[in-house]
């Protein structure tokens, strides 16, 4: 069943070559399944009796990336070669700078047609736009992220996730589809393939901070990530809208690093969750979360080219936080002291910490990062120290559902104006004494001083 072409944008029309391979430049859905790039890029292949090749540009640092995402994902990458080398689909990870590697690739393999996986981000865009202007094959990108396609869900920015819901909603049945297996191709490729990652190599040549631990308690891959799937929806999905909110439980599905790395697909999520027997709050809620507030951060990241910045803010937060400027900070942090979390606030030390180790608890990081705003000397700073550690440290970083929760909690993205305070103007506030009653403060610092 050939993929709904709306998922399909063509970044350049190009003029095709016969006989050459069609090659999927891999980047954002690290997947052999559920994957509707490499779906689309086989139909192309078969169409044309061509060989299908899969190409990973290994950039040799990325947004602050440190060792220990670089692991996860290479690992996860080790697993998608081995399935695709059963496949008699060939691997190359290029190292160096992907969008001059991948260009040189098409060159030197005479390639017929170039497919890659949509991504919002600046630097991602960049290298497209590079690719387009010096490749003179077609080129197709497909939204292999998003259920709804990033350009079909809305034809802009959106106020909030209250304006997003609807559109979304009424689309999705479009778009919820099941997907097809990628099958065995017919169609060979003479030459060896990469098909094996020499991960030790690589990880030599990468220019990374390699201080940073790996975090032990998930595990890399496709079929981890398949696993941690159905652990949750057995054992945690029925009490998510209790105990999500609550960093003292394990309420939430802890699936963000294979969402981040593209490992699973957000879609198959869904399709599996409505195959279970999930209770309606939980199912309402984890699917508000996973699909609309997921989606949006996509529609925040593609139509505002300024989602890291102060600039990209609402006018009425820009406006509110500029009146505050001069306010009075009680307190006021350096990067290291936040990094080294060493506040007077023991339970945003307690946030740091967990960060540090790999994964903040979600609800924890909006009030991390409206801390972060009321101790440094303005918003432009405190966005800057939020996207630093943010992107350093939690393994699903350097990710649009980052960008957005950080202008969401600093700059009131999504949200609303609230009662004016100092500093802070109308953006939300969020106090120590709020979280105290909601959970168990001391029982969570005490977890995470143990972890
Ligand atoms: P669950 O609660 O199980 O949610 C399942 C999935 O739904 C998540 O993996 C994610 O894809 C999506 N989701 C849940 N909450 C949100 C949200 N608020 N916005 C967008 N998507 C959401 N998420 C990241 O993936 N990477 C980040 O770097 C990141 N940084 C954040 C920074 C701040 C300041 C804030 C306020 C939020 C941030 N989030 C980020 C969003 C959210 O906190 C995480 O997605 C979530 O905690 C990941 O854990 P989980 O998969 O167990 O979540
Ligand atoms: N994508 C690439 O195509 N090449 C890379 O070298 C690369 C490195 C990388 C490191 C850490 C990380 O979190 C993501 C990385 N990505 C890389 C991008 C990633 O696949 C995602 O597409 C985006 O980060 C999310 O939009």
């Amino acid at each position: 069943m050939p993929m709904n072409r709306d998922r399909l944008r063509v970044l350049k029309e190009g003029q095709g070559r016969q006989g050459g391979p069609v090659v999927y430049w891999m980047s954002r859905d690290q997947r052999v399944d559920d994957n509707w790039a490499l779906l689309y890029a086989q139909e192309a292949a078969l169409e044309r009796k061509a060989p299908l090749i899969v190409v990973f540009t290994l950039a040799k640092e990325f947004l602050n990336a440190t060792i220990r995402q670089y692991r996860f994902m290479l690992k996860g990458l080790e697993k998608v070669s081995n399935e695709l080398a059963d496949l008699n689909i060939p691997f190359y990870l290029l190292m160096g700078s992907p969008d001059q590697e991948i260009t040189r690739f098409i060159d030197k393999h005479s390639s017929a047609l170039l497919v890659t996986d949509f991504d919002p981000m600046r630097i991602k865009r960049a290298w497209k736009k590079t690719v387009c202007d010096s490749i003179s094959i077609p080129f197709h990108e497909v939204d292999a992220h998003n259920i709804v396609p990033c350009w079909k869900a809305s034809p802009k920015q959106e106020y909030g996730a209250f304006t997003f819901r609807p559109k979304i909603r009424r689309l999705l049945e479009d778009y919820l589809e099941t997907f097809p297996n990628v099958e065995k191709h017919p169609f060979l490729w003479g030459k060896e393939g990469d098909n094996g990652i020499n991960r030790g190599e690589i990880e030599g040549s990468l220019k990374v901070n390699t201080k940073i631990s790996e975090v032990g308690w998930v595990l890399p891959g496709a079929d981890e990530a398949q696993a941690a799937l159905r652990n949750f929806l057995k054992d945690r999905i029925s009490v998510y809208s209790m105990d999500r909110n609550d960093p003292n439980k394990k309420g939430q599905s802890r699936l963000s690093p294979y969402l981040h790395f593209g490992q699973i697909s957000a879609q198959r999520v869904v399709l599996e969750v409505e195959k279970g027997a999930v209770p309606g709050d939980a199912h309402e809620i984890f699917l508000e979360e996973l699909i609309v507030r997921r989606e949006l951060s996509d529609n925040f990241c593609f139509y505002n080219d300024r989602y890291d910045s102060f600039e990209g803010f609402p006018e009425w937060a820009k406006r509110t936080l500029n009146e505050h400027r001069g306010n009075h900070r009680g307190y006021v942090y350096s990067l290291t002291q936040f990094e080294g979390a060493e506040t007077h606030d023991e339970l945003w030390n307690a946030s740091q910490m967990e960060m540090v180790k790999g994964k903040m608890h979600g609800y924890m990081r909006m009030y991390w990062a409206k801390k972060i705003l009321e101790w440094t000397g303005s918003p432009e700073e405190a966005i800057e120290i939020a996207i630093y550690l943010n992107d350093k440290y939690e393994l699903d970083g350097r990710d649009p559902n980052g960008y957005t929760g950080i202008a969401w909690s600093i700059g009131g993205v999504h949200d609303r104006p609230w009662g004016t305070r100092n500093i802070f103007g109308s953006i939300r506030y969020m106090s120590y004494k709020g979280c105290k009653s909601k959970f168990n403060i001391p029982s969570y610092v005490h977890y995470v001083t143990a972890l």
